[in-house]
């Protein structure tokens, strides 16, 4: 039989549960110590890839709140259930003290064994105990506590109960409300550059890159450096890890010579350089607009690795992040790489994988882990997070030429400017080819100066004067000769291909 006690208890208890779920993120914050994070992560591991690529076409962002709504749904169920346990044997023993003792402990054994730290749990364990605490009434005050006592029953008692259990409900969704909004002011506000002094250069090769730029006549080329706001993002969790630069560390694991932890102060120690690398994600479509360019301020890799002696069967590792997310590919390619902290001058943004990500020159977006905490050389080949879900994108990029809606311009003259960028991953970008009648003829679009960098886009432009409507048709070709190929594929599962086309006039 439900009666009011039970439906009270229910809801006392799912207060608790919330305030569990919400002082374990206040101590905590989204980092994989978190209780949600273990069930997400499981969640984000299970979905099979079919379902993720469709959630992420169809909802986008909000495809990510779908997996964690359920994963906090369920993470308050569990803590709630210690709850109603607790409720149910302080009713049973008739003391208060023994519903919170087991709220608490039940609580901090849950949050726990859920993330194996006990950093955390105490955040649970706390807010659960004093919900159950605070809520709990001995059965001689509540109004269905057992026999037909004429004072238990009394409306004055119906009503001091119902103002007690809501002002405890209240108090523990306000705790939830206060901690969401207070943990996210958190983090948003800017971190003061730890590495100031060793990003220096960063603003003198924004200086040269900002040279480097194509005058176009109207303004409808993106720049050469994409601003941090503007910077595209592509993340297999809804919350980015929370990780500070003292807390941070990698290492190195696996099939090495001598195993390695190196932390943040000691990586920032290394020579430093500020390389300008573009980055572009294969699921996007070939016009898409999930590319971008950066000066970051790191180190390379290639000292790094060779200090712990790779001696895997595979020449492979696996790279990983605080995230989940993890990427498998060839040594030598990971050698090539950089280990970067700042990002346009700035320390390196939550977003982009504050305080380290990898940069990989000339390869798909995937294999630039955020939030970089190991590398695992192995024996034996292994999937990553995409290929396990049907992608082959940690090879290197395919060549394009873009042209987006704001690189098509009427000038005053009566002529139209196109204008985009196009990039080939290292061979870097040698011509960019324009058609204006749908591929019968072609002219040698104008370029940005080359750059130094190995792994950077250009930006390319041509002008016209219409007659009618027209056909656009961009191509490039690569600093090895080697022309973007004609022949037309989606995305998955390494990249779309073909020539972007479009009509204007
Ligand atoms: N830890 C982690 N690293 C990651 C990802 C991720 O989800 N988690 N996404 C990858 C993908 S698919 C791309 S395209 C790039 C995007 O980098 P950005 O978000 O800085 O643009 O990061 C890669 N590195
Ligand atoms: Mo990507």
């Amino acid at each position: 039989m439900i009666d009011g006690t039970e439906r009270r208890e229910a809801l006392l208890a799912s207060a608790a549960g919330a305030a569990a779920v919400a002082g374990a993120y206040l101590v905590t914050g989204w980092t994989p110590s978190f209780v949600v994070r273990p069930v997400d992560q499981a969640i984000v591991n299970l979905t099979p890839g079919a379902i993720v690529t469709f959630a992420i076409d169809t909802f986008g962002e909000a495809g990510h709140l779908i997996h964690v709504a359920v994963a906090v749904a369920v993470v308050v169920g569990l803590f709630g259930t210690v709850a109603f346990a607790g409720l149910r044997l302080a009713a049973r023993t008739d003391r208060r003290a023994v519903g919170a003792a087991i709220a608490g402990g039940g609580s901090w054994l849950l949050a726990a064994g859920l993330t194996g730290v006990s950093t955390g749990a105490l955040g649970a364990a706390l807010p659960a105990a004093a919900v159950v605490g605070v809520g709990w009434l001995p059965s001689s005050a509540t109004p269905s506590g057992g026999d037909t006592g004429t004072v238990r029953g009394s409306p004055a008692v119906v009503d001091a109960v119902r103002r007690r259990t809501l002002g405890v409900v209240a108090g523990a969704l306000g705790f939830v409300a206060a901690t969401v909004v207070g943990r996210r002011a958190l983090a948003s506000a800017d971190d003061p550059l730890p590495n100031a002094p060793r990003s220096e250069g960063a603003a003198a090769r924004l200086r040269e890159l900002d040279s480097a730029s194509l005058t176009v006549e109207s303004d409808g080329l993106q720049e050469m450096v994409t601003p941090i706001g503007e910077f595209y993002n592509v993340d297999i969790a809804e919350f980015d890890p929370e990780v500070t630069a003292e807390e941070w560390s990698l290492t190195f694991t696996g099939e090495t010579g001598s195993e390695r932890t190196v932390d943040f102060d000691e990586l920032i120690e290394r020579p430093a350089e500020n390389r300008a690398v573009t980055l572009r994600c294969v699921g996007e479509d070939l016009n898409g607009r999930r590319i971008g360019n950066a000066v970051w301020t790191g180190t390379p890799i290639r000292p790094l690795l060779e200090s712990v002696d790779p001696q895997g069967d595979c020449n492979c590792a696996m790279l990983r992040g605080e995230d989940g997310y993890y990427v498998q590919f060839p040594v030598d390619i990971l050698a090539e790489g950089f280990l970067a902290w700042g990002m346009n001058g700035k320390e390196l943004p939550t977003s982009h994988g504050h305080p380290v990500r990898v940069l990989i020159p000339g390869h798909w977006g995937e294999t630039n882990v955020k939030w970089l905490s190991e590398i695992e050389l192995l024996s034996v080949e292994d999937d990553g997070y995409w290929e396990e879900r049907g992608w082959e994108g940690t090879g290197e990029v395919t060549t394009v030429a873009k042209l987006w809606d704001e690189g098509i311009t009427e000038l005053g003259d009566g002529r139209i400017e196109l204008a985009g960028h196009a990039y080939a991953g290292t061979p870097g970008v040698d011509r960019v080819e324009v058609s204006t009648d749908g591929g019968d003829t072609w002219t040698d679009a104008e370029l940005s100066d080359p750059l130094p960098d190995a792994d950077v886009w250009r930006q390319w432009r041509h002008a016209f004067e219409p007659d009618g409507e027209h056909e656009i048709v961009v191509r490039a070709v690569d600093g090895e000769g080697t022309r973007q190929p004609r022949e037309e594929s989606g995305p998955v599962p390494s990249g779309a291909s073909g020539w972007v086309r479009r009509t204007v006039g």
